[in-house]
């Protein structure tokens, strides 16, 4: 696996506050900014979708940005406290995070997104999957989730775009909010919000026999702009898991400021459900260790950039 070795830190800091824009993101989100901008995600020559421009001191939960390494609309989530633990509200090993402001990716990462990494000679193509079909070079697939990706390749994909893998404690956040939901959407599993195992679902154990949402394996990012997350993410319940950045242990009760994980550890997480999981597998506290090395067809992943107020 190649490394991943150009200036981005200064360059994209630099940009970021360039294109920095007020988007339509709000909580809930608004459908204004699912109509109009995952359209703009899927280009090779991203422009902000409106010509309002602000300073860093204005971002907020309503703040959208396009991060110029790869197109990709980012949503800003302003830090916060919470409480993690390992099932719902209270669970084992439950202790106080502290995240900073940082803003993550608004949908998974697409095979057109993808596609450029793979052209500029930096990741891998995912062309071959250890379960399932990759659908990388179906052009029919451009605009779904990149699949069949190592946790490396995810890596090497997000600091090529200038950006990381989110924390396991930045993905959960973003997914749950202050609120601590445990889907997106709010407290209870809801078959309208998600590409998740449904009637056509080719798992053994499907079950949902009656609702079609539409998709047998993977649907187009954004497809369900109801069931975005609090600060405007797309799809962290269902459509793909996504690999994070941490290893997997158990939590420990001790709290912790931007926590990174284990040190050491042969899994690493991923995060959110898929196509083929049901409402136990799709709740967005449930964490799912994996090998890294594996590449299926049911884990993709987004990046995160942290928020230039930081270092103000
Ligand atoms: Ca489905
Ligand atoms: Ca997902």
């Amino acid at each position: 696996m190649p490394e991943v070795r150009i200036n981005l830190p200064s360059l994209t800091i630099n940009a970021l506050l360039a294109v920095l824009l007020l988007g339509a993101c709000s909580a809930p989100p608004s459908p204004i900014a699912t109509e109009t901008q995952p359209q703009a995600t899927l280009t090779n020559t991203p422009l902000p979708s409106t010509g309002t421009t602000t300073s860093p001191p204005s971002s907020g939960i309503t703040s959208t940005m396009i991060r110029p390494g790869d197109g990709m609309e980012m949503v800003y989530v302003p830090g916060g406290s919470f409480i993690l633990s390992e099932r719902g509200k209270g669970g084992e090993g439950a202790h106080n995070v502290t995240l900073n402001n940082y803003w993550i990716d608004q949908t998974e990462i697409t095979n057109m997104h993808y596609s450029q990494c793979v052209e500029d000679g930096v990741c891998q193509a995912p062309t071959a999957c250890a379960w399932g079909d990759p659908t990388y070079e179906d052009d029919s697939y451009q605009d779904h989730p990149v699949i069949c990706v190592t946790w490396q390749m995810a890596n090497d994909y997000c600091e090529w775009a200038g950006g990381r893998l989110p924390t396991e404690a930045e993905w959960d956040y973003a997914a749950r909010g202050p609120e601590r939901r445990l889907y997106p959407w709010g407290d209870h599993f809801d078959a309208a919000m998600l590409n998740f195992c449904d009637s056509s679902c080719p798992h053994e154990d499907a079950q949902y026999p009656n609702y079609n949402d539409g998709y047998v394996k993977t649907s187009p990012v954004s497809s369900y702009p109801n069931g975005a997350s609090w600060c405007g993410a797309m799809d962290m319940a269902g459509n793909v898991w996504e690999w994070v950045s941490d290893r997997y242990a158990p939590y420990e009760a001790i709290d912790q400021d931007n926590p990174q994980g284990p040190k050491t550890g042969s899994e690493r997480l991923i995060r959110g459900g898929s196509w083929y999981d049901d409402a136990h597998f799709l709740r967005s506290d449930f964490r799912h260790q994996y090998n890294p090395e594996d590449f299926i067809h049911l884990i993709g992943f987004r990046c995160v950039v942290p928020g230039i107020d930081n270092e103000q």
